[in-house]
């Protein structure tokens, strides 16, 4: 592969090819990625990156827009089928603008937005302190429940109740659960607030029929499609009809300027093959794989937060294992596990070295990992963090894991010559 970059730009060249040699070789647990199919990586390198585009299919600002108009349309309507979207914007060109253009889409500066906490398991463009929207907008942030670890309903609606926010957002990049659509809709009804999901995390989930989803009760959806979904990196907006002209302003000309039609063409691709029923099978194993893994962490006295999962995610907290999430996710990096390092609800810790690890089955079940892989995942887990110190144990420890990762080839169709 890359004949022609080898010899005209060797450096690039080595390391992408460095780069499909790591993802081969390690098992990759970071909850946010996937392996995109050959057909999405086509697209992605594809000419379509030449061409501009601003405006929407049958209104653009250019000319020669004849193809990128049915490349656009196909994805709308194929992203329309899957969730049961009435409008779909697919020019987001990742999950922080889309969320930016939902709320201007929907809000005036100033106005109030009831969002999860960072440390719960909310995502900084819900509004983290450090964010520049958070200087714009007025965030309040529900929790999650101590003792059971879901989310705090009650205090949600009291915290409703009190501050009238014109916008309830829910969907997470950490939180394990299921989420009550019904219960937030029937809350934000009472407020007269609208309601916003952002279901990054789990749209591959929802789209293949495993998770409940917002989308037909919710006045608006934001997603990226690189997640679960498994297409390329890239974000989409889904919303009611009656916001569909305020959303498409708001993301063209309101935030963004030409879309990126090579990365709507890969999204078009990946949409076509989340609708297949295989899609269903593989969005049903990465909550099995889950299972056996929190199953087996458990065995081993790792501690879940919120509960359990009912996803494709575990928050780990690492505070009874004497090690930080900082040091877990570097000791793991040692023996080609990948997974990153997370804050627990409430950490004592600081974001760069918190108490927790994330992990995540959604890229391995694409790999074809089943539930015995997983339970063997977790016990390479724990055995790296017990041996923390022991070179010779950890080195066998990485030897079992590239034994594992040869059994399930990655591209086979790249070669690495
Ligand atoms: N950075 C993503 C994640 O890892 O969850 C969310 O945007």
């Amino acid at each position: 592969m890359l004949n022609i970059l080898k010899n005209q730009d060797p450096k690039i060249a080595d390391a992408i090819i460095l780069e499909l040699e790591r993802q081969r070789n390690v098992i990759e647990l970071i909850p946010s990625e996937n392996f995109v199919s050959p057909a999405v990586l086509e697209s992605l390198g594809s000419v379509l990156t030449n061409k501009y585009a601003e405006g929407y299919p049958g209104s653009r600002y250019y000319g020669g827009t004849e193809n990128v108009d049915v490349i656009e349309n196909l994805a709308r309507e194929r992203a329309k089928e899957l969730f049961g979207a009435e409008h779909v914007n697919v020019q987001p060109l990742s999950g922080a603008p889309a969320n930016i253009a939902a709320y201007f889409a929907l809000l005036e500066p100033g106005d109030t937005i009831l969002g999860m906490d960072l440390s719960h398991g909310g995502h900084l463009t819900h509004g983290s302190p450090v964010t520049y929207m958070s200087k714009i907008f007025n965030f309040i942030r529900y929790k999650t429940n101590k003792e059971t670890g879901l989310i705090d309903y009650e205090n949600l609606r009291q915290m409703a109740i009190e501050n009238k926010p014109k916008l309830i957002l829910v969907g997470y990049s950490a939180y394990s659960r299921e989420i009550d659509y019904e219960k937030i809709k029937q809350i934000a009804d009472e407020v007269k607030a609208m309601t916003m999901a952002d279901i990054a995390h789990i749209a591959g989930l929802i789209a293949g029929g495993a998770m409940k989803n917002p989308v037909p009760l919710f006045d608006v959806v934001t997603t990226t499609t690189h997640k679960t979904l498994r297409g390329p990196r890239g974000g989409m907006i889904m919303c009611k009809e009656k916001f569909a002209k305020q959303i498409d302003k708001a993301v063209f000309p309101g935030f963004q300027g030409g879309p990126h039609e090579h990365n709507i063409a890969a999204k078009a691709v990946a949409f076509k093959e989340a609708i297949q029923p295989e899609f269903r099978e593989y969005a049903k194993q990465i909550l099995l794989n889950a299972k056996a893994l929190e199953k087996t962490l458990k065995e081993l006295d790792f501690k879940i937060m919120f509960g359990q999962t009912e996803n494709h995610l575990l928050l780990i907290d690492l505070s009874n294992k004497n090690i930080s999430g900082k040091e877990a996710q570097e000791l793991l990096d040692k023996v080609n596990i990948t997974c990153n390092k997370n804050m627990i609800p409430d950490d004592p810790r600081k974001p760069m070295d918190p108490s927790g690890i994330r992990l995540g089955t959604p890229a391995m079940t694409t790999r074809g990992f089943k539930e015995s892989d997983f339970e063997i995942v977790g016990d390479l887990i724990s055995r790296t963090l017990e041996n923390k110190a022991d070179e010779t144990a950890l080195a066998e420890i990485k030897n079992e894991v590239l034994e594992l990762t040869r059994k399930f080839p990655l591209y086979p169709e790249l070669s690495a010559k």
